[in-house]
């Protein structure tokens, strides 16, 4: 089961990593510097909490994007013939995208959070110019086309290899009575993300190109409703495609340590099938506040929510223990932190169901309640997949300090998570600047907590980085 990839294929997913370390350090110091300011332990500006919030929001999404993107590319050219040069765009207008997004947050002084809500950009009551708006948004269309392009040379590779979309998502095999072998998890788990993917890109990028000429040309305008559906459609489904793609470290990997091949069962297939629907119907439980919704959509964005990350989740975490089970696997950090990573997966979709249920949303809206769930599985999930391929790409089985930072990632960033979902509990709202006293000791908490948690996120960092010059080479 040895890789074989060119040494340009390899060096370009090391490019996507390095830059992955780097970017996710800092906004994990964003982050850390949000939490100690709500605990008045640090007295920032209120538009720098909001700058660093935006710039920590849409940083985030777009390295969980990047760590997927990677890891998606170097397993699935395994199995399709994809282009390297498509690639480098990716992260060459990702690159371009940042610095547009960082100049017109931190010199422009944008900050209407990283889901630029419709017409909230161009609505700033003077604390941001409509040029700085315009610089952010394009910064985050180049991003988004980024992305499009390199989910279409997947797409295009897939085809040119299986013929179809639903026999790469394994169709004939689970419906029909195909006996040959189906396709292969990675494809599966890429062909499920491309559909939704440029689907979900399609609408933010639509939604940016009508917000930018709102700006420039005022009297062009589109209901705001319509908006917040195109752009929550995007932010959920491109968030929820960032754990997609990542996931396919944990079938890859994790068998090549157990020496039991991981095959695309039929529930395995009927999970992915099922997945592909809901993750892009269920996005209206963004909206449940919204009275004027039609209420069908609100209903069926509760009932999907119980339904939407379950399959996918259930046949890999059920997966992931079955293939461990007696395997004589040695628990090196790989293999450490994408079992970790499964865990905290499953964890998140618990907190995320219950804030799915209106009834409960009413109460947990807008509280840090939601980011105590996305955390959860974007921290503890996504991060330590990326992580641990981190660690496999580099043949590092890590050392005693290695270990050391795994137990302080794990113990800081339950902690972390933990303070986010408990001041939620006590209604503390989310996206606020400036906390109340009573609130202050948990806000506290949490900040010792994202401390830890960065200072395990620097010993990996460290250690990959330490390497990638001579895996590079190799
Ligand atoms: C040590 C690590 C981290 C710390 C200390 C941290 C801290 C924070 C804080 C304090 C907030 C604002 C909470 C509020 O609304 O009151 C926040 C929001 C957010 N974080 Fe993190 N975070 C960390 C890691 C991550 C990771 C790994 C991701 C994604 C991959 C992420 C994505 C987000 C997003 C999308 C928001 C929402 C911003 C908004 O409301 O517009 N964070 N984080
Ligand atoms: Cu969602």
């Amino acid at each position: 089961m040895e890789q074989i990839i060119s040494k340009g294929a390899k060096q370009s997913v090391l490019a996507y990593l390095g830059t992955a370390c780097v970017v996710l350090l800092l906004l994990m110091i964003f982050g850390l510097t949000m939490r100690a300011a709500q605990a008045g332990g640090l007295a920032i500006p209120a538009e720098i909490f909001y700058q660093l919030m935006t710039a920590h929001g849409i940083g985030m999404v777009g390295i969980a994007g990047m760590c997927g993107a990677a890891i998606m590319w170097y397993f699935l050219g395994q199995y399709v013939k994809l282009s390297t040069p498509i690639f480098l765009l990716n992260i060459g207008l990702f690159l371009i995208g940042v610095v547009l997004i960082l100049g017109a947050i931190f010199i422009g002084g944008f900050a209407s959070a990283w889901t630029f809500l419709y017409p909230l950009p161009a609505m700033s009551g003077g604390a941001w110019t409509s040029g700085s708006a315009v610089i952010y948004l394009s910064g985050v269309l180049l991003i988004g086309v980024g992305f499009l392009l390199f989910h279409l040379d997947t797409g295009w590779a897939i085809l040119k290899q299986y013929g179809s979309l639903g026999k790469a998502l394994g169709w004939p095999q689970l419906f029909g009575n195909s006996t040959a072998d189906a396709p292969p998890p990675t494809v599966v788990a890429s062909t499920m993300v491309l559909i939704v993917n440029v689907l979900g890109l399609v609408s933010g990028a639509s939604i940016l190109v009508i917000s930018i000429v709102n700006i420039l040309v005022p009297e062009f305008g589109i209901d705001p409703l319509l908006g917040k559906n195109m752009i929550f459609f995007f932010g959920h489904v491109f968030i929820n495609a960032t754990i997609y793609m990542s996931v396919i470290a944990v079938y890859e990997i994790l068998p090549r340590y157990t020496g039991r091949p991981w095959k695309s069962s039929k529930p395995f297939l009927l999970a992915w099938t099922c997945s592909t629907l809901f993750v892009v119907i269920v996005y209206p439980h963004h909206l449940l506040m919204d009275i004027n919704m039609p209420t069908w959509m609100a209903v069926m964005g509760q009932v999907i929510s119980y339904l939407s990350g379950i399959p996918v989740l259930v046949v890999t975490a059920f997966g992931a223990l079955a293939y461990v089970h007696r395997s004589g696997l040695s628990w090196g950090m790989p293999a450490s932190l994408l079992f970790l990573a499964v865990f905290g997966w499953a964890a998140g979709v618990i907190p995320a169901i219950v804030d799915g249920t209106i009834s409960v949303n009413l109460v947990l809206h807008n509280t840090q309640w939601v980011p105590g769930h996305f955390h959860t599985y974007l921290l503890l999930g996504v991060v330590p997949m990326a992580m641990g391929f981190m660690y496999y790409i580099s043949n590092n089985e890590g050392s005693g300090l290695d270990r050391a930072g795994l137990w302080a990632f794990i113990v800081g960033g339950y902690g972390f998570i933990f303070t986010f979902l408990w001041a939620g509990k006590e209604g503390v709202p989310r996206r606020f600047a400036e906390h109340l006293p009573e609130w202050m000791a948990v806000d506290a908490m949490g900040a010792a907590f994202a401390a830890l948690t960065i200072l395990g996120v620097v010993i990996f960092a460290i250690s990959f980085l330490s390497r990638i010059g001579k895996i590079a080479k190799a």
